[in-house]
């Protein structure tokens, strides 16, 4: 399996390296970020969205699920925010004759970028059987052709019904109500490939799959252990929140194979000394471990825990929490009393005295919250990993208290409203008997097709019709060749979009683009302007509002499409008023509040500025809603990862100006790159060892346990302080590399910072060596 070499418009022609900073953020951000958003968005309508950007009565920040203040300032957002309403609202849109000049294979040509540089897709277009173009179509004849391949179907499972998470919960009811109503639970999301090791981790061991601190608890911390995660770039005013916590004690520690920027130094450009200073260097201690190695590492504090309790018995751990509120302690001190230092400083790569630091800091702290993100969920082993995180926590009652607690800090700004709204391919029995309790109807009961398998089952033909409600699935799954070959399986796909993207290339027989109003945009509906609700990482759910016109007359908003979309295919007569839902938003407000769990009084309670937040209750009561009703102390054996002499094990990484598969330009200003991304991030060791020198050219072939020789060609190495044996490049190019196999143990999640690479030497590309 081969990919092509970059494409003509994708070409790293002009490729800039320079040495990595240390510092993000700061002055740079908001100069670099303004700009281009006067340019996109003309003066108006960027005071318009930029200063109504996360505020109490403005809308909710895009791009990532990072939590609001309770106190915010006149511009709350960051660099990365003010890209993403950038991207969004700009006035630029994708012509009409766009469609005759640009057949859908010759969009298979193109990169994300430029697909994204096209600007707003503004109307729907179908692309019928046996035509390489799409054409403009008008809605009533898109929502009858879904109606009609629906329809057509053997079965309601041959359908599958993609979110990605920027869905607003009013939206995702209704669609997962809409998937559940026609008869399949076939309701992937890309929470598939992004936390769903961690909902899995902490639904077994605490009861509650999501984060267990309150913003405020931050500052409360005496410790703050980050574990792959990279705040500077993807979440990036956690750093404020660091910084306060750091000025108010806490200690901060950085676990990472990359140095990134914010980690090691933040300026803070809210802060007139952020502006022209140094900054605050946030790390107390960074430790750079192998890729993979975190489970270990947890275990080798956990053994220093349990020996620092047998050296002052009972000064140590949390009896009495442990007592109450714990099972399995006694198992898991006897599994951490065998782990081998050994086989730790293999997999970590990180020497005693660093991981003796480690723990002599968790050991002095009262109040210690764990952050992490992609670089502990899409391991092989993440679910375990993430177990090792709660063991730990656990042993000094550092879970519901203030101050600590597990804290997986999501992706995508509405990820997790979208899961507690009921996209999920296995949502559990009770919000299926509420479900149809409250639309009287019998929901399917069988669990439903995640994104790995909705993969598969397009491959092998079982699926027909694939609907996304946003999201770009082909670009952002793994072994993309597969995927690009499974979509084209289908009879029809749907893509519900704000942009172009590669998903709108590689498509069934038929194929339909539902263009969509995004967030920053005005919502009028037959009862008036409505609002949208979202939940952010910390469990905060928030009302939402629009604030410029949409770009175009003829977009829908989310709610009206999928309101139509019901009723072209279940019928106007069907018992659901999905024409009120679309009429007035507080309609399905009202059956959210009868459904899901914590959201009793919901149209009243997100009405109050700033909302509310959502029960937790390990996190408010130390109530466990395990089986037993208690936290539950996991043991697993470390496994690590076999790299074969010769070879590095490779991550995927974000740049800093992408969001996932979208690009904002082709620059990773941090990492020290700029205008191009056909890069290796290689150890200079490494490197050596090898004999590949620093600016050459290598073919990246993946050694996957099936055997497939999967490669991406001519990457241009740099040499970086990464771990040693390990290796980043982007995400989405290099998911190519990827078996759609290779997924963590228990969440299928690919295995997207794992997989087990060797470098060959290759030519340059021809745009490397022309003058
Ligand atoms: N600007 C921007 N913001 C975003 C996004 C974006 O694409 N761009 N995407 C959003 C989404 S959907 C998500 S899920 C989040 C992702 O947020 P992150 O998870 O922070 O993003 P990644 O780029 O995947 O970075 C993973 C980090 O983990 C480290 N890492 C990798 N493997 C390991 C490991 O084995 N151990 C340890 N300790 N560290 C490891 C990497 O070096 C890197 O620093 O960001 C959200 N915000
Ligand atoms: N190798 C590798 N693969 C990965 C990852 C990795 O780290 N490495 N990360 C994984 C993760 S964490 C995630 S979350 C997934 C992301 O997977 P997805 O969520 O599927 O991908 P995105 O790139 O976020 O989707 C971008 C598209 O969403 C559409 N869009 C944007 N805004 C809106 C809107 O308001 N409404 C609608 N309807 N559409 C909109 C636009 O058309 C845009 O092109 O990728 C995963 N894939
Ligand atoms: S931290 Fe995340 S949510 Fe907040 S403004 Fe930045 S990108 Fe948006
Ligand atoms: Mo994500």
């Amino acid at each position: 399996m081969s990919s092509k070499p970059p494409v003509q418009d994708d070409s790293d022609a002009d490729l800039v390296v320079s040495r990595p900073k240390r510092a993000a953020a700061g002055i740079h951000s908001l100069t670099e970020s303004m700009p281009q958003a006067l340019s996109a968005m003309g003066p108006v309508r960027s005071l318009k969205t930029l200063l109504a950007m996360n505020q109490k009565d403005g809308f909710d920040c895009m791009s990532c699920a990072w939590p609001d203040p309770p106190d915010r300032k006149i511009a709350e957002f960051c660099e990365n925010g003010a890209k993403a309403v950038t991207w969004e609202a700009g006035l630029l849109t994708v012509p009409r004759d766009f469609w005759e000049t640009n057949s859908v294979s010759s969009m298979r040509d193109r990169s994300e970028y430029w697909l994204g540089q096209q600007g707003r897709l503004v109307d729907p277009v179908y692309k019928p059987a046996g035509s390489d173009h799409y054409q403009p179509v008008s809605w009533d004849n898109a929502f009858r052709i879904v109606a009609r391949e629906l329809h057509a179907l053997e079965s309601p499972d041959e359908a599958v019904f993609y979110t990605s998470g920027r869905t607003s919960n009013e939206t995702a009811f209704q669609y997962q109500l809409f998937a559940r109503a026609f008869g399949t639970n076939n309701l992937p999301d890309c929470s598939n490939m992004c936390h769903e090791s961690t909902g899995l981790a902490m639904g077994d061991t605490i009861g509650v799959g999501k984060c267990a601190i309150t913003y405020e608890d931050f500052a409360k911390s005496d410790l703050i252990i980050i574990m792959g995660q990279n705040p500077g770039t993807c979440h990036p005013r956690m750093l404020t929140a660091l910084e306060e916590a750091k000025q108010a004690g806490a200690e901060i520690v950085a676990i990472n194979p990359l140095p990134e920027a914010g980690l090691i130094n933040f300026r803070n450009p809210q802060k007139p000394r952020g502006l022209v200073g140094t900054g605050t260097d946030l790390a107390d201690q960074f430790l750079q471990i192998r890729l993979a190695g975190d489970m270990a590492l947890m275990q080798a504090v956990a053994k220093r825990v349990f020996r620092a309790e047998a050296a002052a018995p009972g000064a140590v751990l949390d009896h009495a929490f442990l007592e109450e509120h714990c099972q399995g302690l006694e198992e898991y001190r006897a599994h951490m009393e065998k782990v081998d230092d050994q086989v730790v400083m293999a997999a970590t790569g990180l020497r005693t005295a660093e991981i003796d630091e480690l723990a002599a800091r968790y050991l002095k702290a009262d109040k210690v919250i764990v952050t992490w993100a992609m670089g502990l969920t899409q391991h092989k082993r993440a679910v375990p990993t993430i177990k090792e995180i709660i063991n730990l926590l656990l042993l000094r009652g550092n879970i519901g208290k203030p101050g600590a607690g597990p804290s997986p800090i999501r992706g995508h700004s509405n990820v997790q409203g979208d899961r507690t709204m009921g996209i999920w391919e296995q949502m559990p029995p009770a919000f299926l008997d509420a479900l149809g309790k409250e639309f009287n109807f019998d929901p399917p009961r069988e669990n439903g097709a995640d994104a790995v398998q909705s993969i598969r089952d397009m491959r092998d033909g079982k699926l027909k019709v694939f609907v996304a409600m946003g999201g770009n699935l082909v670009g952002a799954i793994s072994d993309t060749a597969v995927a690009e070959a499974a979509l084209q399986k289908l009879t029809l796909s749907v893509q519900v979009s704000t942009k172009l993207n590669r998903s709108h290339a590689f498509v069934g027989e038929q194929a339909l683009i539902m263009p969509t109003m995004g967030r920053t945009e005005i919502d009028r509906q037959a009862s008036g302007e409505q609002f949208v609700t979202v939940e952010d990482t910390v469990c905060a759910v928030h009302a939402s509002y629009g604030k410029v016109e949409p770009v175009g007359a003829n977009l829908l908003s989310e709610m009206a499409i999928v309101s139509r979309l019901a009723r072209a295919v279940l019928g106007s007569d069907h018992p659901i008023d999905w024409a009120g839902f679309e009429a007035n938003y507080d309609s399905i407000r009202e059956h959210i509040a009868h459904v899901c769990k914590g959201c009793e009084d919901y149209n009243n309670k997100v009405r109050r500025p700033g909302g509310f937040v959502l029960p937790h209750p390990p996190r408010d009561s130390r109530t466990f809603p395990t089986p037993s009703g208690k936290a539950i102390f996991t043991v697993s054996g470390i496994e690590t990862v076999e790299v074969p002499e010769g070879r590095l094990l490779l991550q995927t990484v974000r740049a800093h100006d992408q969001f996932n598969t979208t690009m904002y330009t082709l620059n990773d200003r941090y990492r020290g790159v700029k205008k191009g991304r056909h890069v290796l991030f290689v150890n200079p060791s490494d490197l050596a060892e090898l004999g590949i020198a620093d600016g050459s050219y290598v073919d990246i072939h993946s050694e996957a346990p099936d055997g497939v020789d999967r490669v991406l060609r001519q990457q241009r190495i740099i040499s970086y302080p990464t771990a040693r044996g390990c290796v980043a490049a982007y995400f989405p190019e290099a998911n190519v590399l990827v078996s759609l196999d290779d997924t963590a143990e228990g969440s299928n999640t690919p295995v997207s910072k794992s997989v087990v690479v060797r470098l060959e030497k290759a030519a340059a590309p021809a745009y490397a060596t022309a003058t």
